[in-house]
């Protein structure tokens, strides 16, 4: 039997790397975008975001004929939904306008027997009460004649193809039928263990999944600012108390970015906030980060006396070594800096336009004259960074160090002043 062809709405982190593999995999792929550049740069075989192997896999696809690209959805047996969900700032609820409009677009090309299948991570309930529904309105399929199923994706930018391919999947539809369908097309991607389920568990476990990492993180943080009123370096104590087997202590830092981990526990907020305390609250805690690392860095400047002072930012992506910057606390943290009077001079290797005022395409441009090297993300680059090179362009050899990924000892025999997130 031939192979079902595959229509996925949504070029980005997850469809575009979703398609290339089913089209890898031999299935007729048609990538759907409504910005008509991406849509032609993936049919030129040109990445649109950095991600390891992405471009020799891309050409692959594009090539055999199998993977091509188009402003609109097209007839296909199997439609897979991949937009994001962001969450609305004032509401903290799920803006699902793209899921929407989205399922909207799909309509006129519905065929009996069609499997939809939604990726985007949402609220519990959304597959059934908004996708189905919507397809159902439209009057033209009666209970049974379509399929839907949440398929949440679970891999990790910088990773995506090895962890689309190899982690562990759920998939859920809202019915047997349409559980069994999803069931059998993700058996062609992952090699992980597919477990099947309910649309609503699946939407769930994956709620679950980002906000357990949420609240420890918050916790990583909040015993952080404990730390530095005690006078302790949190960095060891967590080294220590991960010694213990049932221990796993997470990492602390300048704020939670990404359009995961940063956006996902609000959806289980919404949907119960009298019951989803801790959740608020780790949201709450995580999302003060930027202030108090904004807060370290002026009490340095403060007790320094320092005038018109300048501050080089290191790293601007929400976490080390990919070029991905929504919702990233150090976005947040230049915005304050700039609104205390301070230049800012930024700096991040994997962003190589211009995002934020006074950013440098060069580390050394933007460490000439400055006050203080605040290292907000852990690039390999910055490891590498050799500080007695450094110290000499600054006014001020000050150091301030969020991720504890540097050798402190050297700064400070090169000169420079150090303090520490989560120590002194
Ligand atoms: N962070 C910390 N401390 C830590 C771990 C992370 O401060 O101990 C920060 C990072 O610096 C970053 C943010 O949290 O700003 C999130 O980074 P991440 O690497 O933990 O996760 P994401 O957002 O890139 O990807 C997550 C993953 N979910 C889990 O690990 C449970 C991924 O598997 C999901 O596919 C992805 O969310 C998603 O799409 O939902």
């Amino acid at each position: 039997m031939d192979k079902p062809t595959i229509c996925v709405i949504g070029m980005g982190y997850i469809g575009l790397p979703t398609s290339i593999i089913f089209a890898n995999q031999g299935f007729t792929v048609r990538g759907c975008d409504i910005k008509k550049e991406i849509v032609g740069a993936i049919n030129d075989g040109k990445p649109i975001i950095e991600e390891p192997e992405l471009e020799e896999r891309l050409k692959t696809a594009v090539s055999s004929g199998n993977l091509h690209a188009f402003d609109k959805p097209t007839p296909s047996d199997i439609y897979i939904i991949a937009v994001p969900t962001p969450v609305n700032h004032v509401t903290n609820e799920a803006d699902l306008r793209y899921v929407e409009s989205a399922t909207r677009s799909i309509l006129p090309y519905l065929k009996k027997n069609n499997l939809v299948i939604l990726e985007s991570t949402v609220p519990p309930g959304t597959t059934r009460d908004l996708v189905k529904r919507i397809i159902l309105e439209a009057g033209l399929f009666a209970d049974n004649d379509i399929q839907v199923a949440h398929a949440p994706e679970k891999a990790i930018p910088g990773k995506l193809f090895y962890e689309l391919e190899h982690n562990d999947r759920i998939v859920g539809g809202v019915d047997a039928n349409s559980t069994e369908s999803a069931y059998q097309l993700y058996l062609h991607m992952t090699k992980g263990q597919l477990s099947k389920t309910d649309a609503t568990t699946a939407e769930m476990v994956k709620l679950v999944e980002n906000t357990y990492r949420d609240v420890n993180i918050a916790l990583a943080n909040e015993f952080a600012l404990l730390a530095e009123r005690l006078d302790l370096n949190i960095w060891n104590v967590i080294e220590y108390a991960n010694h213990h087997p049932r221990v796993n202590v997470h990492t602390p830092g300048p704020g939670v970015g990404g359009h995961c981990i940063a956006v996902d526990p609000w959806f289980l907020v919404a949907a119960a906030p009298d019951i989803m305390k801790l959740v608020r609250t780790a949201r709450e805690i995580n999302d003060s980060m930027p202030k108090h690392t904004a807060n370290r860095v002026m009490n340095i400047i403060k007790e320094r006396h320092i005038v018109d002072p300048k501050v080089s930012v290191l790293g601007l992506t929400y976490k080390a070594n990919v070029d991905d910057f929504r919702e990233s606390p150090s976005i947040e943290i230049c915005e304050l800096l700039d609104k205390e009077g301070v230049e800012v001079l930024a700096h991040d290797p994997c962003v190589t336009h211009n995002h934020v005022k006074g950013q440098c395409q060069k580390v050394e441009e933007a460490m000439k004259d400055s006050d203080l090297m605040l290292l907000l993300v852990a690039h390999d680059q910055y490891k590498k960074i050799d500080p007695r090179s450094v110290a000499g362009l600054m006014r001020h050899p000050i150091l301030m160090d969020t991720k504890n990924c540097i050798d402190c000892e050297a700064y400070k025999k090169a000169g420079f002043e150090t303090h520490l997130l989560g120590g002194n």
